[in-house]
């Protein structure tokens, strides 16, 4: 069956009309071949401020549902999530080229942060508060934000939303959904899947509570410059969030930004040189060096520099390119010909400061319009020009160091700051790397790479990362509103600092 066949054959089995996939005006690419799978209509900003404003109704109804209940809804998207997982995976694979575990990989992700919010549904806590007047009370009480924005990147295209959605829809809030206009095809079957939710979830489901607006940046626009959006959760480019981050300030609404990567491993001459070529190579060249976590940079330790550089070499030079449709290949195609030539632009320019390049050419894959590339290993004199920014595709470059402050400050020396790791046995590297001197990210790890974070944890990193977190932790406090609420339960009015008022 030709791809075109197999993904409209994938969508109906998700659930998704076929009108919202075919006769449109947004063509849909698969990467993997190049050629049009769908055809998806598109709306306007003024369409998108109409279902902003319905959103916004549906969030009043919402918010007044009970916390545990509306996690028996996120409790029911799970359940739809792991009867479509391999029909959602396979769509991942088509539409962004994920080979076949990541996709599954990434349709996991979402079922994941389901069960993590459907226990949270039960655990929206406030802080009791020692009030220092007597016979009072003092608290903190979590309420529903509003209607949340979710701007989403082609990379993830599923798993960065329901890491918001899920989080948001226990927190009271209603969703709209900006996708990649790459990927609009996954957030339509996660549409209908979450709408298969619903229906099971029955009658105190407004309608609305997710709004799926496909369209072009104009309709981003009207999303992040909508009054009644009180957050909009961002994923993308650094450049995109120079945009994003100023306007929501303008109108005081919050940002959750996750922003470009540059993320960096060292390997210390205590490491474990097996577990590292692996970690190595998956946060390298996984995904075809399209996550934001993807490891970019290295800085090995001369001692150890010898050992490591011909094993990685060996595999740079055989890991196996091609299709993730029809191949166990573990590298699949770049999203684009933009992706491709921003990779060859990169590497021309790392070759002018005395680069040494290994890999990093296309792979003939026989479809003149499908861009795959060798993954890219080159070793630097020294960490410098384009080395310093992100280019996303799968380029790794390597330096020596000699000396473990020197690398924690070429480490720290780059504008993102969102992933990072460590490998040695040393206990004192390790735990320095992890201190208040060590890493500078968001996301700091021992012996295991830089990618594949699980989501228990807070995502997200520093600086121009935007300083965003989502997922675990307590991350779900920024989707909602605080208020501190006094209670008097005594028959006087003791004013607090001792002030005295008698009228
Ligand atoms: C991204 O690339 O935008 O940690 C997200 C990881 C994944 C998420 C990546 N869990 O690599």
């Amino acid at each position: 069956m030709n791809v075109k066949n197999e993904t409209s054959e994938l969508l109906k089995r998700l659930g998704v009309d076929e009108k919202a996939f075919s006769g449109g005006d947004l063509s849909v690419r698969t990467p993997v071949t190049g050629e049009e799978i769908a055809a998806v209509p598109s709306i306007s900003a003024n369409d998108a401020g109409a279902a902003i404003e319905r959103a916004y109704e549906a969030f009043k109804t919402w918010r007044n549902v009970p916390g545990p209940r509306r996690g028996e809804l996120v409790r029911l998207l799970g359940e739809e999530l792991r009867a479509s997982k391999d029909d959602l995976g396979r769509l991942v694979s088509i539409e962004v080229g994920k080979i076949r575990s990541e996709g599954l990989g990434e349709v996991q992700e979402m079922i994941d942060i389901c069960d993590f919010a459907v226990g949270l549904s039960r655990q929206l806590y406030g802080l009791t508060i020692a009030t220092e007047r007597p016979g009072h009370r003092m608290m903190e009480t979590w309420h529903p934000l509003g209607v949340v924005g979710v701007i989403s990147a082609f990379n993830f295209p599923v798993a960065v939303w329901s890491w918001n959605a899920a989080l948001a829809l226990v927190c009271g809030d209603s969703v709209v959904w900006k996708p990649s206009e790459k990927t609009p095809l996954t957030a339509l079957a996660c549409e209908a899947i979450f709408n298969r939710a619903v229906k099971r979830f029955g009658g105190d489901a407004p309608a609305d509570l997710l709004t799926v607006l496909i369209g072009d940046r104009a309709v981003g626009e009207a999303m992040v410059d909508h009054p009644k959006v009180p957050l909009v959760s961002a994923t993308g480019s650094t450049r995109m969030g120079r945009e994003v981050g100023p306007r929501l300030a303008k109108r005081f609404a919050r940002a959750v930004l996750e922003l470009g990567g540059n993320n960096a491993g060292i390997v210390c001459p205590s490491a474990d040189l097996d577990m590292a070529l692996r970690a190595i190579a998956f946060g390298a060249m996984g995904t075809a060096g399209q996550r934001c976590t993807t490891l970019r940079r290295l800085f090995v330790h001369e001692s150890v520099y010898d050992a490591l550089l011909p094993r990685l070499r060996k595999a740079y030079e055989s890991v196996s390119v091609g299709s993730p449709l029809t191949t166990d290949a573990l590298v699949g195609p770049l999203i684009d010909k933009g992706a491709f030539d921003n990779m060859q632009k990169a590497l021309q320019e790392a070759k002018k400061l005395g680069g040494k390049v290994v890999g990093g050419t296309r792979f003939d894959s026989g479809d003149a319009d499908a861009f795959y590339a060798h993954p890219a290993l080159v070793e630097m004199p020294e960490q410098a020009g384009v080395v310093l920014e992100e280019t996303f595709a799968p380029i790794l470059y390597v330096m020596k160091y000699s000396d473990f402050d020197e690398a924690l400050e070429l480490h720290n020396a780059v504008g993102a700051g969102l992933s990072s790791c460590v490998f040695t046995t040393d206990m004192r590297e390790a735990e320095e790397f992890l201190s208040a001197r060590g890493s500078d990210c968001g996301i700091a790890n021992v012996n295991i790479g830089t990618s594949g974070a699980e989501i228990g944890g807070a995502f997200g990193g520093e600086k121009e990362t935007g300083g965003g977190r989502e997922s675990g932790s307590d991350a779900w406090k920024a989707y909602m509103r605080r208020a501190t609420n006094t209670v008097n339960y005594s028959k006087e009015l003791p004013l607090a600092q001792g002030v005295s008022f008698d009228i």
